[in-house]
């Protein structure tokens, strides 16, 4: 955080943030609510003035109060409808609870597993980001499990998830989650996935980290028969964002009268942002967004990881 004093307008605290390696960005605080390191991860909240309460990890916003919505149903609720019938669902991160939320609004789930690496992040949102839903903490379906994602997924018996959603921080150099962007992890991912499973993952900016975006893509693309991107502006990231979803059944392209009556069947209820129209909104925004993507991605793989600013 800087304090900036250099004209009366730009007086006061502000948090700054790598929106790419050219661009930093710079919002105005207006309340420090919690600053801390934890084993894995630099820990902030603060109240600001854009975007409201905000959890930043490693510097880098993961949900503000304002938008978290728009982000987490549409890593969630794309994958539950295109799987149409989740029992079984992983989700590996998504410590602020808000994920786990979303997949708890479906009646068909009987199973969540949230396996996060970092249980101060759970318990540091709880404490002072309770707004996002930690609620959820107390569903029976649930079952909590700290541990690095990747290791525990490794100890799971074979064709076991429905729904497998990655939601972990961006790809950081010396961050928690870069293995989790790797050819590797997603060859065990496909093996630990039920043959109609679905695979989500938060994909980074298609247009502020191109490169890095297409390569996810491609990585997946080099594992998975079918893959498929949905786009959404979140204004808190500063961008549109890459959400990309993978299964090895031919099931990611729905129609919206289907996505509809899976909503409805499944009593989810309460969104604010996701509805069968929307999706196809995110598809061709992604569609159009792609074709401006002008960098060639790469396989990324454990042994040469990739990584955003
Ligand atoms: N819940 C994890 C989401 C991570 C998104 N990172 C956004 C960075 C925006 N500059």
């Amino acid at each position: 955080m800087t304090n900036n004093n250099n004209t009366d307008e730009a007086m006061g605290l502000w948090q700054s943030e790598w929106i790419s390696k050219d661009i930093l960005e710079f919002y105005r605080v207006s309340k420090i609510i919690y600053l801390g390191k934890t084993k894995y991860q630099k820990i902030t909240v603060i109240e600001t003035l854009p975007y409201g309460k905000c959890l930043l990890l490693d510097d880098k916003m993961q949900s503000s109060l304002k938008d978290e919505y728009i982000y987490h149903e549409t890593l969630v609720h794309p994958a539950l409808s295109m799987h149409g019938n989740p029992k079984r669902v992983v989700v590996v991160g998504g410590g602020e609870c808000a994920t786990i939320r979303e997949v708890a609004k479906w009646s068909s789930v009987d199973e969540i597993i949230m396996v996060e690496l970092d249980k101060e992040v759970i318990e540091i949102t709880s404490k002072y980001l309770g707004e996002l839903g930690h609620g959820v903490l107390d569903d029976p379906r649930l079952r909590l499990v700290i541990e690095e994602g990747r290791k525990w997924l490794s100890e799971q018996p074979n064709k076991s998830i429905d729904v497998l959603i990655i939601d972990v921080t961006d790809p950081l150099e010396g961050g928690p989650s870069y293995l989790l962007f790797t050819r590797e992890f997603y060859q065990l991912a496909s093996q630990k996935l039920k043959d109609d499973g679905v695979l989500a993952t938060q994909a980074t900016s298609p247009v502020h980290n191109e490169f890095v975006y297409d390569s996810i893509k491609k990585t997946l693309a080099s594992i998975f028969k079918y893959v498929i991107p949905l786009h959404a502006f979140i204004k808190s990231y500063s961008s549109i964002w890459g959400f990309l979803f993978a299964s090895n059944k031919n099931i990611l392209e729905i129609a919206p009268d289907t996505i509809k009556e899976r909503l409805r069947v499944n009593g989810v209820s309460d969104l604010k942002f996701y509805a069968a129209d929307m999706h196809f909104s995110l598809k061709c925004i992604a569609e159009k967004y792609e074709c401006l993507i002008s960098s060639t991605g790469r396989i990324i793989e454990d042994n040469s990881p990739i990584f955003v600013k």
